[in-house]
């Protein structure tokens, strides 16, 4: 999966991208996205690691794009951000980054510190897009209809839903609020909308702000959090046995590095289940709500097609007994079918006849 980085100039989107990344963009050298792909922290999964000692430990990835920042008010910078828009449009989440910090060397975009507004005029932009698409498309879907068609019941059942769209984007509320069927999702999805996707607000503030500075509140927002671009760059500097007493005398719990990429793993709508033996541990992305089947069709499309049975028993549960010899012992792993309903820290054995 993947996860778009957006925001005003000079927000600190870069800054976020590296700290996520370890990779630092040069938007100088070349003024396009900067793509990196980061593991996803997953202490179960070390778990499950020392308990079978496979040869291979595979972690699961989501990809980051740092998008430059458009001054949305210029022409030029309209033009940019019209450029990076399809790249935008491809993400599964948008993480969009607002300045809180001070920096005297670093003036503010617009001469202005205000997080609440400046994540309003990404807002705007965002809703601005959507509400152009949509309004192309009912012109076209309105022409369409006085023409003479077999298909004027599909352009009517479209016509519709645009309109509600339209009247949602014209209220200021996204798309995501219209289109919420899985067959409304299908018939749009070429359009790609923008306030479909969910989004990951991250206030960058001063590192002596980041314990005491409260996320933003946002409607309609997937999650909200607040970090330090500049505490993230120190702490990746540092060698892994001084980052935790740096951490302590800030008085934070982790970097925001793992919370950050967890709550775009999260609010991108995937769970973590978990595969395990000699060769392989292994943890894997998948959406919530899918099966079994589906699990087994993301490891191999073989084990999906002669799909028997998914041995299943949860992390908490593994670990309660401690492995799977006590768990089995216990009569903890159930034997699940095809229609199953995998959850986050399932590990599954997945039996299969091919
Ligand atoms: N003091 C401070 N400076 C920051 C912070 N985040 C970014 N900066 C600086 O602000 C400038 C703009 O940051 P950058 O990540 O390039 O912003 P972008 O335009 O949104 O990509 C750079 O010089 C950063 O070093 C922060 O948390 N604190
Ligand atoms: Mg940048």
């Amino acid at each position: 999966m993947n996860a778009a980085i957006i925001g005003l100039p000079q927000s600190g989107k870069s800054a976020v991208f590296a700290a996520i990344t370890g990779k630092v963009p040069d938007h100088h050298a070349s003024p396009e996205p900067h793509r990196a792909v980061s593991h996803i922290p997953e202490p179960r999964l070390k778990y499950l690691a020392d308990l079978v000692r496979p040869k291979k430990v595979t972690e699961e990835t989501i990809e980051f794009v740092d998008v430059p920042g458009c001054s949305l008010d210029a022409p030029k910078g309209q033009e940019e951000w019209r450029h990076v828009l399809p790249t935008v449009r491809l993400a599964q989440v948008l993480v969009v980054v607002v300045r809180a910090f001070d920096n005297p060397a670093v003036p503010p975009y617009r001469g202005r510190i205000d997080p609440a507004a400046d994540f309003a005029e990404m807002w705007d932009e965002l809703i601005f897009a959507d509400l152009e698409t949509v309004t192309n498309r009912i012109d076209k879907v309105e022409k369409a209809l006085k023409k003479p068609s077999k298909t004027h019941d599909a352009e009517k059942h479209e016509l519709a839903l645009l309109t509600r769209c339209r009247e949602a984007l014209e209220s200021n509320a996204p798309l995501s609020t219209v289109i919420t069927t899985d067959e409304e999702r299908k018939l749009f999805s070429s359009f790609a909308f923008l306030t479909e996707l969910p989004i990951v607000c991250v206030l960058n503030v001063s590192d002596d702000k980041v314990t005491t500075t409260p996320p933003l509140v946002l409607p309609h927002v997937a999650a909200s959090m607040v970090l330090s671009a500049e505490i993230e760059a120190e702490l990746n500097a540092l060698e892994p046995e001084e980052r935790t007493a740096f951490l302590e005398d800030l008085g934070l719990p982790e970097p925001a590095r793992a919370r950050l990429i967890h709550t775009c793993h999260q609010a991108g709508g995937m769970i973590t289940f978990f595969t395990m033996n000699a060769e392989e541990a292994r943890a894997w992305s998948l959406p919530r709500g899918h099966t079994a089947l589906e699990a087994a069709a993301k490891v191999h499309t073989d084990l999906a097609r002669g799909f028997i049975r998914a041995e299943t028993i949860s992390y908490d549960e593994l670990v309660a007994h401690t492995d799977m010899k006590g768990a089995k012992a216990a009569g903890k792993v159930r034997k699940e079918g095809k229609t199953y309903v995998v959850r986050d820290g399932d590990i599954l054995q997945i039996l299969s006849s091919s």
